[in-house]
């Protein structure tokens, strides 16, 4: 396939991996969680939840109060024990950085805020070639409170593995094409096909500054990254194969070698699951609408999957709980490496009780 016009676009500015400080052994590369991710024989099915940080726990609420979102990401300390509450309360097999997908943004040069109840909003959404100019690239000092955490977390938390992650071009294109959270991201899909060079040369910047937000955490010491497309699901195959797919696998390339498997995720991809897994992912994320047996078959022998429990089923009685998580295994087993998670993010009504429940239940009942 030839490549778009955006892909690549800081490509000789960029720097690579090679001797850089991403290939110091990592405390958890020989984890449960990094083994199944990378396929090999586990003692039992390791379990995280995206969103697990913040949201539901009594803890998170207690010490977020009066600080907002952004600051709270820029601040190590808190991000560190923010990241770490929800190991200590459910026993879970991986961390997530505390942080968010345009907290990248934000540092290279958007102005924008993230609103509770809202989400990110954009002060001047990006609609013309000029506007462009307000994107520039990110350099690590502009992250650095990023790579601090990291570097208080990874020490502490020894054998468990810490997950970086960012946003892919097409999410974080998004929120800056609409100026926030969209149900049907129209103007994002206008400027995708009613100016394919603007969107390109859009994406291509969104990619650099998702690859260098990714180095950056990799270099600090991470296990493993996850890169979010959640509303990647909008789109059909043939849109997303061409608009969106080569600069995520721009990103997702631009990793190999890095020493860490890569977790590439998006919400209601059952049409996309194959070329999601083209995209160059150790490990793709799936969501509760399709099966994980399903999911392996579509996305090739050779890659992990993770999920995918519905968010929602924590909310059913006890049994049935217990049954959907049972099913989930089963249907995991179809692939050689398969990560325990929800479908999508932990919601905020959810019982804390229940998370630690079936982290429990996930180690007992795929023992082996
Ligand atoms: O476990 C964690 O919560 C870890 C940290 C984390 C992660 C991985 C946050 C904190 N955000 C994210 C990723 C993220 N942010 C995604 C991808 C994952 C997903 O699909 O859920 C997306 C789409 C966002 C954008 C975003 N930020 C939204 C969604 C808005 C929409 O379009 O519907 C929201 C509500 C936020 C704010 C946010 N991010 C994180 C928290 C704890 C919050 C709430 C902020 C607050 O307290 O004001």
């Amino acid at each position: 396939m030839s490549q778009p016009p955006g892909v690549g676009a800081w490509d000789a500015m960029t720097t690579t991996m090679e001797g850089s400080a991403a290939r110091h052994e990592r405390p958890a590369a020989d984890s449960v969680f990094v083994r199944a991710c990378r396929g090999l024989p586990v003692p039992y099915t390791p379990v995280w939840f995206m969103r697990q940080a913040g949201r539901s726990l009594p803890e998170y609420r207690k010490v977020r109060a009066g600080i907002p979102m952004l600051e709270a990401c820029r601040r190590p300390d808190l991000v560190a024990e923010i990241t770490l509450q929800p190991v200590r309360r459910h026993g879970v097999d991986a961390a997530i950085l505390f942080s968010d997908i345009v907290v990248p943004v934000a540092a290279a040069g958007i102005d924008l805020d993230i609103e509770p109840g809202t989400g990110p909003v954009v002060a001047e959404p990006i609609r013309t070639e000029a506007d462009l100019d307000r994107l520039r690239r990110l350099t690590p000092a502009d992250v650095s409170y990023v790579d601090e955490a990291v570097r208080l977390l990874v020490p502490e938390m020894g054998a468990i593995p810490l997950i970086g992650f960012a946003g892919a071009p097409f999410t974080l294109a998004s929120y800056l094409v609409e100026g926030g959270p969209s149900r049907t991201h129209a103007k994002t899909k206008a400027m995708m096909w009613g100016q394919p060079e603007l969107w390109h040369a859009l994406c291509g910047r969104l990619a650099e500054i998702t690859l260098e937000f990714l180095r950056v955490q990799v270099a600090a010491g991470v296990s493993a990254v996850q890169l979010f497309d959640s509303w990647a699901g909008t789109l059909s195959d043939a849109d997303y194969r061409r608009f969106v797919l080569p600069h995520s696998a721009h990103v997702l390339k631009g990793l190999r070698g890095a020493g860490v498997p890569r977790i590439h995720f998006g919400l209601g991809t059952a049409q996309l699951l194959t070329a999601m897994g083209e995209a160059g992912a150790d490990v793709v994320g799936v969501d509760w609408r399709t099966p994980l047996d399903t999911a392996t078959a579509l996305v090739g022998p050779d890659r992990a999957v993770q999920g995918n429990l519905d968010p929602c089923v924590l909310f059913a009685p006890w049994p049935v709980v217990e049954r959907e998580v049972r099913r989930v295994l089963a249907e995991g087993r179809a692939a050689p490496g398969h990560v325990f998670n929800l479908g999508h993010g932990v919601l905020p009504e959810t019982d804390p009780e229940v998370l630690t429940r079936v982290v429990a239940l996930v180690h007992e009942a795929s023992a082996r």
